[in-house]
């Protein structure tokens, strides 16, 4: 499956995720995601650890091009992982429909303005 309709499947399934479980478990929801993905001794997501570990969330058939990709996307410090904060604004971003959602959510997870 290529990147792109990765993020199109999750633009679909994330607005309904949203409105079933309410904005709160969503994001609890995100950070099972992002323990499953990260590497359990440095506590962030590395390329190996998401190559590693994306079977757990279906994404076995993902190349190396499309984690190379999404760790970019995601990475808004430059150390090369993604930390739990990172991932979720990579989730966020990823769902155009839930920017009004996540900047509230943000705001009760330390009120960082990043997608003002
Ligand atoms: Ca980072």
């Amino acid at each position: 499956m290529a990147l792109i309709d990765l993020l199109l499947d999750f633009e679909d399934y994330f607005p309904s995720m949203v409105a079933r479980l309410g904005a709160e478990a969503f994001v609890g929801e995100l950070c099972n995601g992002f323990i499953l993905l990260m590497d359990v001794e440095k506590g962030v997501i590395t390329f190996e650890s998401l190559k590693r570990n994306s079977f757990l969330l279906g994404l076995n058939d993902m190349g190396d091009d499309e984690f190379l990709c999404m760790l970019r996307e995601g990475d808004l410090d430059g150390d090369g992982a993604l930390s739990q904060m990172e991932f979720c604004i990579l989730m966020f971003r990823l769902s155009p429909g839930l920017m009004d959602e996540s900047r509230l959510c943000m705001m009760d997870y330390g009120g960082l303005p990043i997608l003002a």
